[in-house]
C-alpha cells in the first residue's frame, strides 16, 4: 500500500516537472546550433528532473495536507492507536501504519457509523492482520459522521479509536 501511494506522488510530481521542463528547453533550443549540445542537455536536464521529483515526492508524503497518518501501536509498546481520537475532511485519506505490538488491523464498527455507509468496504476483514512494522491500511471516508473503529486481535485490551 504505501509503495502505491508513493509511486503515486512520483508520477504526479514528474508530470507537473515535465511540463516545466520543456518550457525551458524550448528556451534553450533557439540559443543552441548543433544538435550534439542540445541532446546533451536534455539528459542531464533529465536526470536533475528526476532527483528534483523524488525529493518533492518525499516531502509531500512527510507533510500532506491531505492525509493524516495513524500508527497501530504506541512506540512504548501499548496497544493503542496514535492518536486514537482524530477529524479529517472528506476525503482525506487516513493512512494506518504499522508500528509496534503487531499483528494489528482496522476494523470499523458497523454499529457506529453513519447510515449508509458500509462497513466492509472501508474495513480490513477481521482475520486480516498486519504483520509487519511499516505495513500500512489506506482508507477514505466520503460520508460525515462519527466512525468508531478497532483492531480486531486487541479490542478486548482497549485498541479503539474514534
Ligand atoms: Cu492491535
Amino acid at each position: 500500500m504505501a509503495t502505491v501511494t508513493s509511486a503515486a506522488v512520483v508520477i504526479l510530481s514528474f508530470t507537473g516537472l515535465k511540463a516545466a521542463r520543456s518550457t525551458t528547453a524550448k528556451a534553450s533550443d533557439k540559443v543552441t546550433a548543433s544538435t550534439v549540445p542540445k541532446l546533451a542537455i536534455k539528459a542531464s536536464m533529465k536526470d536533475v528532473g528526476v532527483a528534483v521529483a523524488a525529493t518533492a515526492a518525499s516531502a509531500i508524503l512527510a507533510s500532506n495536507a491531505m492525509a493524516i497518518e495513524v500508527l497501530l501501536g504506541d512506540s512504548d509498546g501499548s496497544l493503542v492507536f496514535v492518536p486514537s481520537n482524530f477529524s479529517v475532511a472528506a476525503g482525506e485519506k487516513i493512512v494506518f501504519k504499522n508500528n509496534r505490538a503487531f499483528p494489528h488491523n482496522v476494523v470499523f464498527d458497523e454499529n457506529e457509523i453513519p447510515v449508509g455507509v458500509d462497513a466492509s468496504k472501508i474495513s480490513m476483514s477481521e482475520e486480516d492482520v498486519l504483520n509487519a512494522e511499516g505495513e500500512t491500511y489506506d482508507v477514505t471516508l466520503s460520508e460525515k459522521g462519527t466512525y468508531s473503529f478497532y483492531c480486531s486481535p486487541h479490542q478486548r485490551a482497549g485498541m479503539v479509536g474514534k
